[in-house]
C-alpha cells in the first residue's frame, strides 16, 4: 500500500507536475483510475500465466451488454486497499467519496440482462474460474435521462470521457471483420474453396477492462471491441475533391461502436444492429480461435477446451461464424465443424416475449451478411431434414431456424447449443411446457434452468456498509466470502435489541436516500413513512401503470373519503427506451401525480411521489438499501427472473409481488409469512387471455376502479390528460392491470397494517436478509460452471 501512495505521487508528478497537496480531485481520480488499472494489469499476467500453464478449459461469455457499474470502488474493495486510501487522501484533504463520485457509470447495457452478466464477471473471479467476457465499446451508453415538465428527455451519455482510464488499448491484437461483398465456390483438387470477393473490411480495434476479484488472486478481463475503418479516410477521393465521400466509409465503419441500442424487451430490426452483433461476435470469435490455435496447433481439440456462452440470442452470429472459421479458413469439412460447434456453445434465454424474440428479415440479412447467411440456410436445411427424419416434420413451423423468409435467432441457438437455459423456475418450465416445447420434445434434457443471481459484494457489502459492519460483528461469519452463511441471523428472528438495530440501519439508510431525493428533487420526504420502491426499465408488462392507479385510489379516497393511511413514499426510477410512447406517458402520469400531490396540503401528509430521475447501477446502490417494500408486480408469465427483487431482499426490503419469475422462489425461500403476494398466476393469466379478457367488466363491476379511473380522467394539470392511459386501462392492456387491482389494494392494505407492527415488520426484513444466500450470483455461476460449462479453478 505505501506503493499505491508513492505511486499516486508520482503519477501526479509526472502528468500533471503537480504534488498531491496542489493536486485537484480531477488529477486524482485520474491517477487511481490508472494505478489501479496498471495494478490489475499486473495481477492478470500471473494469473493468465498459471491459466496457460495449466491448459485448462475456458468460458467466453458474449453479451452485447455488460452493466458494470462503477469501477474504482469496486476494484480498490476487492483489492483490499479502501481504507488505506481513504485515509491517506484524507491525511492530504480530499474525500474518497467524492473521488468516487466522479467516474462516470459506464452504462454498457440496457437492464436486467446487462446487469446479470456484469454481476457473474464479478461472482466468477472471485471465485478464481476462467472467464473472458466479449461486447462492444459503445462511445455512447444507455442515454441520460432528464426529466423535464414530467417528460423523459434522453442526452447523449459520453461516459468515455472520464470512464477511459480503466481502459487498456490492445492495438497488438486487432482484427479485421468484413461485410457485404460476394462468395464464389472454387473447386480444386484439394477440394471446396469459398473466396469472399468485393466485402467492406472493418477494424476491430480491442479495449481491456479488467475485472477483479474479492480476495482472488484472480484478474479476467472484458475485451470490448471498437470499430475503425480501415485505411482512414479514402486518400483518392480526398485529392479528387470529394472530402465528404471520403470520410462516409470512415463514418459507417465508426457508427457500429457508436451506440448503444436503447430498446428494452423489443427488437426493432434496424440494420446497424445486425452489424454490431456480426462485428462483435466475429472479431471476438476470430481472437478465440487464434489464441486456441496457437496454443495447441489445432482445433481438433477447440470443444474440450473452449465454452461459448451466448447471452441471450443478440451474439446468436457466434455460431455461423465459428462454421464459416473452421471451413473456410481452416478447412473442416461441414459435419467436423458442425460436430465441434455443436459441442461449444450454451445459450441463456432471457424472455418469453414473442417481441422481444429476434427476428431478422433475410432480406435485410443476406446482402450484409452473405456467408453467414448461406452457413444459417444450410444449418436450417439439415435440421428440417433431421426432423423429417425423426418425424417430427409436423412442427417444423415452430422449430424452423428460418420461416417465412424470417431468421429466427431463438431457433437457430437453441438447434445449435448443446445446453439452452432459462432463468428461473418458472420461466425454464414455461420455455419447456409453451414457447419451445417441441424442441424440448426433441431434445430432451437439453433445456436446464440455472435461477439468476446477484453479486452481493456489490448490492451488500458496498452499498450497504453499515448493514454489512454489523452483521459481520454479530454474526462473526465471513458471509461476504459465502453469503450463505448469512442464514445464521435467523437465529435472531425474536431477539428485540437485533430487531431494533437493523430498523435503525435501515433508517440511516433512508435518511441518506432523503437528501438524497432532496437534492435532486427539491421533494423533501418523512424518513418515517413507508419507502416503497419500484425501479426498473419501464415497460408495460412490469405495471408501474398499476402501481400509478393504486396511488391514485389512495389520492382519491384521502382527498375526499377521509380516509388517513399510514405515511408512505413512493419511489420510482426508470428509463423507458426512447421510442416507446406509452412508456414514456407513464413517467409523465407518475410525475403529475407526484406533482398534484405535492400542491396538495392535505393529501402530502400521507403520501409522497418521487421519481428519480437518470436510473443506473449507481443510482440503484442508494436506493436499494433504504427501501422497505419491494414491488415486483409485474403480470405473471411475463418476468423471466428479475434481480432487482433479489438486491431488494438481501438489503431487508419485503417484497410485494406476483407469483412471476424469481418471486416464485423468493416466496419459497422466505414462507408465506414474510412476502405480501396478490394477483392471478400465470395458468389464470393465460386462462384469461384464452377466454378474451375484458378490461371493462372490470371497470363496470368494481366501484373502486371504476371511481379511480374517472378521477384519473379528472387529472389535467395544464396541457396534458390521461384520457389516453385511461381509455387503455379499460380496453387493449394485454397485462391486465384491471383484472389484478383488487387483490393488489388489499394486499396494499395489508402491507400498511403490518407496517405499523414494527416488530413484526422488523422480523419479515431480517427473514429476507437471512434467506437470501441462495441468490448469490456465486450460487448461480456455480451451477453453470457444474451443469453446463464444467470448467475447473485457476490451478
Ligand atoms: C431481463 N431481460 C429480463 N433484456 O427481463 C429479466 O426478467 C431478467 O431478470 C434479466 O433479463 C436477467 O436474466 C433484459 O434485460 C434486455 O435488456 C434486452 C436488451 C436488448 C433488446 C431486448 C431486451
Amino acid at each position: 500500500m505505501d506503493n499505491f501512495a508513492t505511486d499516486i505521487k508520482k503519477y501526479l508528478e509526472k502528468i500533471f507536475g503537480n504534488t498531491i497537496d496542489e493536486a485537484s480531485e480531477r488529477q486524482i481520480y485520474q491517477a487511481l483510475m490508472v494505478i489501479t488499472r496498471d495494478r490489475l494489469a499486473e495481477k492478470r499476467f500471473e494469473s493468465n500465466k498459471k491459466l496457460k500453464e495449466s491448459q485448462q478449459k475456458r468460458v467466453y461469455y458474449m453479451s452485447m451488454e455488460f452493466l458494470v457499474g462503477k469501477t474504482l470502488r469496486n476494484n480498490l474493495y476487492n483489492l483490499g486497499y479502501e481504507d488505506e486510501i481513504k485515509h491517506f487522501l484524507a491525511k492530504h484533504g480530499f474525500s474518497l467519496e467524492r473521488i468516487y463520485n466522479i467516474e462516470p457509470d459506464p452504462g454498457l447495457g440496457n437492464g436486467g440482462l446487462g446487469r446479470l452478466a456484469s454481476c457473474y464477471m464479478d461472482a466468477l473471479t472471485s471465485n478464481d474460474y476462467p472467464i473472458m467476457g466479449f461486447s462492444i465499446l459503445y462511445e455512447f451508453g444507455i442515454f441520460k435521462q432528464v426529466i423535464s415538465d414530467g417528460w423523459q428527455q434522453e442526452y447523449p451519455d459520453n461516459w468515455l470521457d472520464l470512464g477511459r482510464y480503466g481502459l487498456l488499448y490492445r492495438n497488438d491484437e486487432e482484427i479485421e471483420v468484413k461485410f457485404y461483398g460476394n462468395t464464389k465456390e472454387e473447386w480444386s483438387s484439394e477440394g471446396l474453396h469459398i473466396r469472399y470477393e468485393d466485402y467492406t473490411a472493418i477494424k476491430a480495434e480491442p479495449y481491456d477492462l479488467f475485472i477483479s476479484g474479492y480476495d482472488s488472486d484472480t484478474v479476467n478481463v472484458l475485451r470490448l471491441w471498437k470499430s475503425k475503418a480501415t485505411g482512414g479516410f479514402n486518400m483518392k477521393l480526398f485529392e479528387k475533391g470529394e472530402y465528404s465521400k471520403s470520410l462516409e466509409s470512415e463514418a459507417i465503419a465508426e457508427s457500429i461502436s457508436k451506440l448503444l441500442y436503447p430498446a428494452d424487451d423489443n427488437d426493432n430490426g434496424k440494420a446497424l444492429r445486425i452489424k454490431q452483433q456480426y462485428f462483435f461476435t466475429s472479431a471476438s470469435l476470430q481472437q478465440i480461435v487464434k489464441n486456441h490455435y496457437d496454443t495447441y496447433m489445432t482445433l481438433d481439440n477447440f470443444a474440450e477446451k473452449v465454452v461459448i456462452h451466448i447471452n441471450d440470442t443478440h451474439p446468436s452470429m457466434c455460431i455461423p461464424e465459428l462454421m464459416r472459421i473452421l471451413m473456410d479458413e481452416y478447412e473442416y469439412s461441414w459435419d467436423k465443424a458442425w460436430s465441434i460447434t455443436t459441442k461449444t456453445f450454451a445459450y441463456t434465454n432471457h424472455t418469453i416475449m414473442a417481441e422481444a424474440l429476434e427476428k431478422w428479415s433475410v432480406d435485410l440479412f443476406q446482402p450484409i451478411l452473405p456467408r453467414i447467411y448461406t452457413i444459417i440456410r444450410e444449418i436450417n436445411n439439415r435440421f428440417c431434414k433431421w426432423c423429417n427424419d425423426i418425424g417430427a416434420a409436423g412442427e417444423l413451423d415452430e422449430m424452423s431456424i428460418i420461416h417465412n423468409n424470417v431468421i429466427r435467432m431463438a431457433n437457430l441457438c437453441i438447434v445449435s447449443s448443446y445446453s439452452v437455459n432459462g432463468v428461473s423456475m418458472l420461466h425454464t418450465e414455461i420455455l419447456k411446457k409453451d414457447t419451445f416445447k417441441s424442441f424440448n420434445r426433441i431434445y430432451p434434457g437439453k433445456f436446464i434452468n440455472v435461477t439468476n443471481g446477484i453479486a452481493h459484494r456489490r448490492w451488500l457489502g458496498q452499498a450497504n456498509p453499515e448493514l454489512t459492519r454489523y452483521l459481520n460483528k454479530l454474526l462473526g461469519v465471513d458471509f461476504i466470502k459465502d453469503l450463505s452463511s448469512i442464514d445464521k441471523l435467523l437465529e435472531y428472528q425474536d431477539d428485540k435489541a437485533v430487531l431494533e438495530d437493523l430498523e435503525n440501519i435501515k433508517n440511516i439508510k433512508k435518511l441518506q436516500l432523503a437528501e438524497y431525493i432532496k437534492s435532486s428533487t427539491a421533494i423533501k420526504v418523512d424518513t418515517n413513512s413507508i419507502f416503497d420502491v419500484q425501479i426498473k426499465r419501464l415497460h408495460e408488462y412490469k405495471r408501474q401503470l398499476l402501481n400509478a392507479l393504486h396511488i391514485i385510489y389512495l389520492y382519491r379516497m384521502i382527498k375526499f373519503n377521509g380516509l388517513k393511511p399510514y405515511p408512505r413514499t413512493f419511489i420510482f426510477s426508470a428509463k423507458a427506451s426512447s421510442g416507446y410512447v406509452m412508456a414514456k406517458n407513464i413517467i409523465k402520469l407518475i410525475c403529475s401525480i407526484s406533482e398534484i400531490i405535492e400542491a396538495d396540503p392535505i393529501v402530502r401528509e400521507y403520501i409522497k411521489v418521487v421519481f428519480l430521475e437518470d436510473y443506473r447501477v449507481s443510482l440503484a446502490e442508494k436506493i436499494i438499501p433504504a427501501a422497505n417494500v419491494s414491488e415486483q408486480i409485474s403480470q405473471a408469465g411475463k418476468e423471466a427472473s428479475g434481480t432487482g427483487n433479489m438486491k431488494l431482499m438481501l438489503n431487508g426490503a419485503v417484497t410485494l409481488g406476483t407469483m412471476d419469475g424469481a418471486n416464485v422462489e423468493i416466496h419459497n425461500a422466505v414462507g408465506q409469512d414474510n412476502i405480501f403476494i396478490f394477483g392471478l398466476s400465470s395458468e389464470e393469466v393465460e386462462e384469461l387471455f384464452k377466454n378474451d379478457y375484458r378490461a371493462i367488466d372490470y371497470y363496470n363491476n368494481n366501484q373502486d376502479i371504476k371511481e379511480t379511473i374517472d378521477f384519473m380522467r379528472t387529472l389535467d394539470n395544464g396541457h396534458t390528460n390521461f384520457n389516453y392511459i385511461a381509455d387503455y386501462l379499460v380496453s387493449t392492456d394485454p397485462y391486465m392491470c384491471l383484472a389484478d387491482f383488487e387483490s393488489y389494494k388489499n394486499t396494499q392494505k395489508i402491507v400498511e397494517d403490518t407496517y405499523q407492527d414494527k416488530g413484526k415488520w422488523n422480523k419479515m426484513s431480517l427473514v429476507n436478509i437471512a434467506k437470501s444466500g441462495i441468490f448469490s450470483a456465486d450460487r448461480a455461476t456455480k451451477e453453470y460452471v457444474e451443469k453446463i460449462w464444467k470448467i475447473e479453478k485457476i490451478k
